[in-house]
Parts: structure tokens; sequence; C-alpha cells
């Protein structure tokens, strides 16, 4: 077994113990992966400010989300086919972050439904849901989702299409899975994924199977799928979605400073800004070079969350420092569970807490919440200078409400 230091270990590790078809499916960007790259990337070119002689105990990563106290400023993302990394993965996620005290979302693609994760863990999850075409199920699976107690809604707007990556399609990724020889060798050769997944029933993505006439079984479910994208998704039906949640309503998918402000105006409780882990628009900005501008535009009383790149806790750090109240985890967490399951998760929050922890210390802070853009350096050219450019050139340093 190898020593695991960093979620790059873990990352490795859940390459070797996941059939490729899924480890690709988590690691793909849309076409050319720049977008998913830059995600990553654009974090490392913000630096630190180190400062000494400060004093360093009793240091705090505690902060709040939607008013809820959390352990750190960081929730888990929406990841569909979780349950295909590694058996009954979505309620390992969600045991994990309870424990850990961070919150989890489940998403409407997920192979544990609602109810399987309600019932395995005891605090609250938020419940991610596609703009969808079609509003019986929209109906149900909103009822289900209040029924099982979610204690939010983060409605996904970036996916009105889906992007096409490369990887899924040689793979031949699909739902369920084509089974070639060759996919049929490696799964079995990754005995650990494989005993766990003929162990469990769970198998069958219940958020939908069984829950609308139209897919009776798990062979039916690519085709419905396919039908569901909503190309005519506009702020009027955002508007009413949130009507019809009547709770607390997320909106993720914004990139950009207008969308943002048109998020805010329907009532949005917090935004996240996120480019799908770079698996939709590719050639898009990268959520951390995105994020200031969007602070801009909705002003500091606006929650914003970042979601998309975040590999470490220093990185969470630099997006509180560009403007984040709190931040979003998907592949991160995803590695985790790919590569030991429930211990795999919380091993990578662990992992981020303490980079987060200990940097912050190396800072001056004692605090998280008092993390902000005076804790690092920000190159000249990080906003770029946009020909027509919607976002502005900055003028102050980012600042976030603290919430
Ligand atoms: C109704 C649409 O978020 C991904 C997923 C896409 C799931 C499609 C469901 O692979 O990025």
């Amino acid at each position: 077994m190898p020593v695991i230091t960093t979620i790059d270990d873990l990352k490795r590790l859940h390459r070797r113990r996941v059939p490729k078809m899924f480890f690709d499916y988590c690691e793909s960007g849309s076409w050319s992966e720049q977008t998913f790259r830059d995600n990553v990337s654009d974090f490392q070119r913000i630096r630190f400010r180190q400062r000494v002689a400060v004093d360093m105990s009793n240091r705090s990563l505690r902060s709040t989300m939607l008013g809820q106290e959390v352990a750190m400023p960081l929730a888990l993302s929406p990841v569909g086919s979780t349950g295909m990394q590694n058996a009954d993965g979505e309620i390992k996620a969600a045991r994990a972050a309870e424990r850990f005290g961070v919150p989890f979302t489940l998403s409407t693609m997920s192979v544990c439904s609602i109810e399987d994760v309600a019932e395995h863990t005891s605090a609250p999850f938020w419940f991610q849901l596609y703009v969808m075409r079609d509003e019986d199920f929209v109906d149900r699976i909103i009822e289900r989702a209040k029924r099982a107690g979610c204690s939010a809604l983060v409605l996904t707007l970036d996916l009105q299409l889906l992007g096409q990556r490369h990887k899924d399609l040689k793979n031949g990724l699909s739902t369920p899975p084509k089974l070639t020889p060759a996919t049929m060798l490696d799964m079995s050769r990754r005995w650990r994924w494989a005993y766990g997944m003929a162990r469990t029933t769970r198998r069958s993505f219940a958020n939908v199977v069984g829950h609308t006439s139209e897919v009776g079984n798990i062979a039916d479910l690519s085709n419905w799928t396919n039908r569901q994208f909503d190309p005519q998704l506009d702020w009027e039906k955002v508007r009413k979605l949130k009507e019809k949640w009547g709770g607390k309503f997320i909106l993720k998918g914004i990139l950009d400073p207008e969308d943002a402000r048109r998020a805010a105006e329907v009532g949005a409780d917090a935004i996240i800004v996120s480019n799908h882990g770079g698996r939709q628009l590719d050639g898009a900005l990268s959520t951390i070079r995105a994020l200031p501008a969007i602070r801009r535009a909705v002003g500091p009383d606006m929650p914003l969350w970042l979601d998309g790149g975040i590999r470490s806790g220093q990185d969470m750090l630099r997006a509180l420092a560009l403007g984040a109240d709190a931040t979003m985890i998907g592949r991160a967490w995803l590695y985790g569970l790919g590569a030991m399951g429930e211990a795999g998760v919380t091993q990578a929050l662990e992992i981020i807490a303490k980079e987060a922890d200990f940097t912050m210390a190396f800072c001056g802070r004692r605090d998280i919440r008092d993390f902000d853009a005076s804790n690092v350096l920000i190159p000249k050219d990080f906003e770029g200078d946009w020909l027509g450019d919607p976002y502005g050139v900055p003028d102050q340093a980012p600042s976030g409400s603290g919430k």
C-alpha cells in the first residue's frame, strides 16, 4: 500500500484500482481538455505572502455555508455515476462528508437513490438537479428530495447539451457500460472494485430507473437521458424551479458576470462558479480566473462558491482570497473514493484541511474567515485583458461576504 500524503497520491491509486472506463470518465474534459487543465494549473499562478512572528496558536478552519456550520468552507460537489467508481459510492461519500462536517451533494445521475443515501446518513444532504424536459419526473424527484430531508437544491445550469468527451466515446462508456472482452478483462483485474460491485445490489441509477414510465430498467436510461437536456432553458424556468422547490436554492454552472447577476436576480441563495470541471465548454475560462469579476458583479453580500480545479487546501485558500466564500470539490473526493472507498474520501478531506491549516498559519492567519486578498500575490495579467471584455479590469482587491 503506497503512502498517501496528497490528492495526487489518491488519484494514482484510483487509477490503479478502478476500471479504465470509469477512471477516464472522472479524468476527462471536453474536446481538447484545455479548460479542464487550466482549472488546475491557473491556481498555481497565485502565490502566498509568508508572514512571521505572528501568533499561530488556536487556529480555526470553521465557517458557514447557507447558515450551516461547516468544519471548513468546502462541500462535496455532485458527481454523476459515483457508484460506478466504488460500490455504493454515494453512500460512502455522504457518510465521510457527514463525519467530517462538510455538506455532501447527491447528483440526480447517481447510482444509489436519494432514499438510499438518506437511510444511511443522519445529516441532511443537498440534492442536485439538471434542468430537464420531463416535468413530471422533475416534480416527483423534487418531492422525493423534500421527503428525504434534503436541505438545499443545487440546480445545474451548464448542461443544456452534453459536452463531448473523447475518452468516453473511445472507451464505449454508456449506461449501462458496454461490455466488450477488453472491458470485462479490465474489470476483472481490478479485484477490489469487482468484489464490491458483485456484493452490492445498488447498481441501477435508482433516482431515475423505475421513477418514470419511460425508464423501466437501466437499458432505457441512456436514451431517456439524452432526451432530457433542455436547449430551451431560460431564467423563467429557473425561477419556476426555485418556486417548486421552496427551500434553499443554489445555482451551479455560472462562469460569466452577467449570468451571475441574473442568478442573483432570480433569488439564488448561493451561486457556484463552475464550468462543470471543464467537461462542457472547452476553451472557457478556468473557474479561478472567472471568480474575481463575478464577485465584483454580484457584490460582497452574495454567497459565492467556487467549484473546479481544487486539488489542495492551498487551492481552497486561493479561492477564498480571490472572492469565494466557500469552495466545492469533485474530482478530489472522487479520487479518494476510487482509491479507498469511504476512508479515501475522509483522507482527501483531511489532506485538504491540513494543507489549509498550515498554509493559513504560515500566512499569519489563525481564522480561515479572515483569509483574504491581502494574503496572496496575484499576477497582474491573471484576469487577462480581453477584447470587448465583459469581465472588467480589476481596480480593487476581491472580497467575499464571509458567509
Ligand atoms: C440529464 C443529464 O454531469 C457529466 C454529468 C452528465 C450527466 C447527464 C445527465 O458527465 O458531466
